[in-house]
């Protein structure tokens, strides 16, 4: 028999899915791809390439505080195959599936939609599902969502609220108690191309909620039309060899803004916020260590250029160099929103390349 290893632990067992995600200080992205166990490579900002032929790579157009970050490094459990599909470039070990989709809103603008922003939505959903269903990871875990000017537009013609008309449509009759984690972020590239990448798995995980805020898919109707079709955290299948998966996380308590205009106390209010996923977290997965450290990685979107110099303070204050952060600059989809986090926890320990 085979004991299951501790979390944090190196070894892989064939046949299970297994995902390592961390923050790599390289000069080249195509170094990091050499290695045949890697699913996905991000990287953020001008400073980082902005095509390469290889499917496993994504340029978000994010730019970091101070000009540099490290690449987001995803490693699965064994031999990744790669290729790209009508739209969709993907990249599997057999357990867990890496995905991008990137949509021209042009190509769907109309009177009804004059951006274009719903029916790209629409269009890049039903293809992720089409996609997924057809594979042999058909079950979806979590999604990055990133558009331009995603709080343009007023009331109910607001980009973001648009395009959760149309996420939710191109997910057609998804359950909502089954909704993947997700994060939704602005650009500021001015490039009309709604991008996204996803995870996917063999197997469900689990979709958990946060005991301090409502569920985002029951938000009420003055937040727009449509509510956001996300849940607030991913537990995956193999708890002891992927990490729980942090949706975007704002300073929102119940369905409200807390601390309008308060930069430190919406950084307050969205670690609480965290805490409090890692607290539900652990009641189905007692392992997971219990507060924010060394096994994770946050994204840290902040809306305004001019508070990074002070977020980057505050991170470093809370944490030192303990927990890997990566700070960009991005718009959050509530106007009086600062900042938001997103991320994952209890990242099994990078196995290297023999
Ligand atoms: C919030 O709590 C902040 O629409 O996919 C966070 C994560 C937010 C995901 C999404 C939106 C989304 O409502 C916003």
């Amino acid at each position: 028999m085979i004991a299951v290893p501790p979390l944090p632990s190196p070894i892989a067992i064939p046949g299970r899915a297994r995902l390592a995600v961390d923050y790599v200080d390289t000069a080249t992205p195509p170094e990091v791809l050499e290695d045949d166990h890697v699913l996905a490579v991000l990287g953020f900002g001008s400073a980082a390439p902005a095509n390469l032929v290889d499917p496993r790579y994504l340029h978000v157009a994010l730019e970091p505080y101070q000009g540099t970050a490290p690449y987001e490094v995803w490693r699965g459990h064994g031999p990744v195959r790669s290729g790209r599909d009508d739209g969709v470039a993907w990249a599997s070990d057999g357990q867990l599936t890496f995905g991008v989709i990137e949509v021209d809103e042009a190509d769907y603008a109309s009177a009804s939609d004059p951006t274009g922003i719903v029916g790209a939505a629409t269009h890049a959903y039903r293809r992720i599902r089409a996609f997924q269903q057809d594979s042999a990871t058909p079950h979806l875990l979590r999604i990055w969502n990133y558009l331009d000017g995603i709080t343009q537009g007023e009331g109910d013609v607001e980009r973001y609220r648009q395009f959760c008309i149309g996420r939710a449509r191109g997910l057609g009759d998804f359950e909502p108690t089954r909704l993947p984690a997700a994060t939704a972020i602005g650009r500021c590239d001015d490039a009309r191309v709604l991008q996204i990448y996803w995870l996917a798995a063999h197997a469900p995980g689990t979709p958990l909620e946060n005991p301090r805020q409502v569920e985002a898919w029951r938000y009420p109707r003055e937040y727009g039309p449509q509510p956001p079709s996300f849940a607030r955290a991913m537990l995956p299948p193999t708890m002891d060899r992927t990490p729980l998966l942090l949706s975007g996380t704002a300073s929102v308590v119940g369905h409200a803004t807390r601390h309008v205009g308060l930069l430190l106390g919406q950084l307050d209010e969205t670690f609480a916020n965290l805490d409090a996923l890692i607290g539900a977290a652990r009641t189905c997965e007692p392992r997971l260590p219990s507060t924010l450290d060394a096994s994770s990685r946050l994204k840290v979107y902040v809306r305004d250029r001019d508070d990074l110099p002070m977020v980057a303070a505050a991170l470093e204050q809370r944490f030192g160099t303990r927990v890997p952060c990566i700070l960009l600059h991005a718009a959050i989809c509530r106007r009086d929103l600062a900042l938001e986090i997103d991320g994952v926890h209890g990242s099994p320990t990078a196995v290297h390349a023999p």
